[in-house]
């Protein structure tokens, strides 16, 4: 009797372990079968081959991008530990290079921009008698400006009749635009913003990438090449670009919108050399027609018109690239050890008899 009692007691005990058993097996295989499915359904997304013949046949920008690649070039091998020029500040603490003869790879540059196929157009007012200077301009940037690229004259002018006929290279054409002019020669030169605004959007847009935006009493006398081009640029004045903040001339009336205080600023930029790509000049040069449009209003103009409107806007929308006097130079200031090439020379002129 005790011993039937001791082997039924036995028997439940091996009932009990082989449930507890069973138990365990079931529920590890309801943890693996559901693990085991999600890893699968993930595999599925990724791999079901309809969804990546679908995936293929959508079309993408990405499909458009062009390679620009590099040849084989020999060339000396950068140092990390010598600046190519150590006399000259080569970047700004905004990481924009400031561009000196000896600091890049002109024909790295060039083959680069070459592959992007980049159209270039390049501003300049002829009004009233400034029509003299256009020849000369013209025909020392056929010598000198973005030789082997395409390149766009913008030719805003009022006397249209007075724009020579000029012989220009392959890929170069010469587009006149007729212009008002206006009696005071201060406005003459401001109004270059609103005229380059509207020009941008209607015009510039549809036909090149770069806008170089100069002034026409100048010539070119050295290269100047794809190495300037970035989506904004501005170029340190040849009178200040040695200059302490409290000598730069920006505009000190506080009621003026291109008023900048004596404790800001980083260059002075001059007027007369800026660009980028469409859409920077045009971002440029709508703030600047406004902050002119709203002085006059309140009866105020700046200091040195376009030029102090340029200069609060560089403040506050740092350039991408900057560009040493070697590109817009004036012979009236000598020539400095640091100035290894003029590329763009003032015109020497008498600014009475040419303004009025
Ligand atoms: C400086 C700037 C200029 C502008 C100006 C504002 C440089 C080299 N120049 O030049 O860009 O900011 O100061 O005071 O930084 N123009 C005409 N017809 C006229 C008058 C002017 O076409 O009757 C055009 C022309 O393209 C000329 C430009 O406006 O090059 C600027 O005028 P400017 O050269 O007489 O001004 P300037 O030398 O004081």
């Amino acid at each position: 009797m005790f011993q039937d009692k001791c082997k039924k007691g036995r028997e439940r005990k091996w009932i009990y372990f082989l449930i507890y058993l069973a138990t365990l097996l079931l529920l590890s295989f309801c943890w693996y079968a559901t693990r085991n499915h999600r890893w699968h359904s993930w595999i599925v997304l990724s791999c079901n081959p309809q969804a990546s013949i679908d995936n293929v046949n959508q079309s993408s920008k990405l499909d458009l991008l062009k390679e620009v690649s590099l040849q084989r070039m020999l060339y000396k091998k950068p140092d990390t530990m010598k600046p190519p020029r150590s006399d000259v500040l080569m970047m700004t603490p905004w990481f924009a290079p400031i561009v000196w003869h000896g600091t890049y790879n002109f024909d790295m540059l060039n083959a680069q921009f070459h592959q992007k196929n980049v159209r270039i157009g390049i501003t300049v007012f002829a009004i009233k008698k400034y029509t003299a200077f256009i020849k000369t301009f013209i025909e020392t940037a056929e010598m000198f400006f973005m030789l082997g690229h395409t390149v766009n004259y913008y030719v805003f002018t009022d006397r249209v009749g007075d724009i020579p006929n000029i012989t220009l290279g392959e890929g170069r054409q010469l587009v006149i635009l007729k212009v008002p002019s206006y009696n005071r020669w201060q406005e003459v030169s401001m109004r270059r913003m609103e005229m380059i605004r509207d020009q941008s959007r209607q015009r510039f847009v549809n036909e090149v990438d770069y806008l170089v935006c100069v002034d026409v009493d100048m010539v070119f006398s050295d290269d100047v090449g794809v190495e300037i081009l970035s989506d904004s640029f501005g170029t340190l004045h040849p009178s200040y670009f040695r200059a302490s903040r409290a000598q730069f001339t920006y505009e000190r009336r506080q009621q003026s919108t291109a008023y900048i205080p004596t404790d800001e600023g980083d260059f002075y930029y001059a007027g007369g050399y800026f660009g980028g790509t469409v859409e920077e000049v045009y971002k440029l040069s709508n703030f600047c027609h406004n902050a002119m449009m709203t002085d006059k209003g309140n009866n105020i103009e700046a200091i040195w018109h376009d030029e102090s409107y340029l200069n609060k806007y560089f403040l506050y929308h740092k350039p991408t690239k900057i560009l040493s006097p070697e590109y817009l130079w004036d012979n009236n200031f000598g020539v400095p050890e640091v100035l290894k090439r003029r590329r763009f020379v003032a015109v020497p002129k008498n600014h009475n008899a040419v303004r009025n």
